[in-house]
């Protein structure tokens, strides 16, 4: 089956209708840039896949938030640079943002998230970034490149401010960029010993942007990613997290990244279609 053919929830018409829908969720299967396990590419039609079993009935909200229309737009394909990919995504988000729609990117590679950045903060001029991730991505350029993935919150960074989450492997070049940013950077340990969401939440602007690369979660129930890290956050960790910025910020994007679906293991891929479907529902009962 292509991606064409998948429906986020496999959903049906009237629910997946884009002129009514309240979310429009655009499969970006990038991979050009990722350094150590591949297969990212296969990452949004693993999500839809799984997507296709949950049940609609939401268990923490008591709605269905499909209800609300979830659009599946046509996969954003490029195998050219990053940079060409970034100015195409920010055109196809531009158009979801015009239409009134809140947009949700499947990844495909992290260095996708700068095109969705560019087009939210041409929408909404303010916009801060949350990200989650097990790596700082703070590198000024990697294998030749200042657009890999590695160096994807630089990048971000120098558009618009950001709170990275969950950190917990990055270079010595990146160590500098680190302890200068200190105050915006909550290291997996320091979250594994208190509770730091009202600090993280303090620390956003009103419009939120949320990246969030699947390797934020451990290794343990997110397996299926290029660079596992140790030590990472659980379940409902992360859960607290957006559910409390979900009330207390606008939260105006969202993209899950760095899926690499292993075949012999659905369970991730199910995770994060779980997770991109909560956060409809905490975007849904926010502050909007
Ligand atoms: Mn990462």
């Amino acid at each position: 089956m292509s991606n064409d053919s998948i429906k986020f929830c496999g959903l049906n018409e009237p629910f997946s209708d884009y002129g009514k829908a309240r979310f429009a969720v655009i499969p970006v299967p990038y991979e050009k840039t990722t350094s150590y396990g591949k297969g990212t590419a296969n990452g949004p039609i693993a999500i839809l896949e799984a997507s296709r079993y949950m049940e609609l009935y939401d268990e923490e909200l008591d709605s269905n938030t499909a209800e609300s229309g979830i659009a599946t737009l046509k996969p954003v394909l490029s195998d050219d640079s990053p940079e060409a990919l970034t100015e195409k995504l920010r055109s196809v988000c531009a158009k979801v943002l015009q239409d009134k729609k809140f947009p949700v990117v499947l990844g495909g590679e992290h260095s996708i998230s700068l095109g969705m950045l560019l087009a939210l903060k041409d929408y909404y001029k303010d916009v801060s970034v949350l990200q989650f991730d097990a790596h700082a991505d703070l590198r000024d350029a990697y294998q030749g490149s200042k657009h890999s993935h590695a160096c994807v919150m630089r990048r971000i960074r120098e558009h618009a401010p950001a709170v990275q989450v969950g950190i917990r492997s990055f270079s010595d070049d990146e160590a500098d960029n680190v302890k200068k940013e200190r105050k915006n950077i909550f290291m997996a340990a320091e979250m594994h010993r208190r509770d730091c969401t009202q600090e993280i939440i303090n620390r956003l602007g009103k419009n939120v942007f949320i990246t969030f690369d699947v390797d934020a979660f451990d290794p343990s129930i997110m397996p299926s990613t290029g660079t596992p890290e140790p030590g990472g956050m659980g379940w409902y960790d992360v859960l607290d997290i957006l559910r409390a910025v979900s009330k207390e910020r606008n939260i105006v994007g969202f993209d899950a990244v760095e899926l690499a679906p292993n075949p012999q293991t659905t369970a991730p891929d199910y995770t994060v279609a779980r997770l991109v479907y909560r956060v409809m529902g905490y975007v849904n009962q926010g502050i909007q």
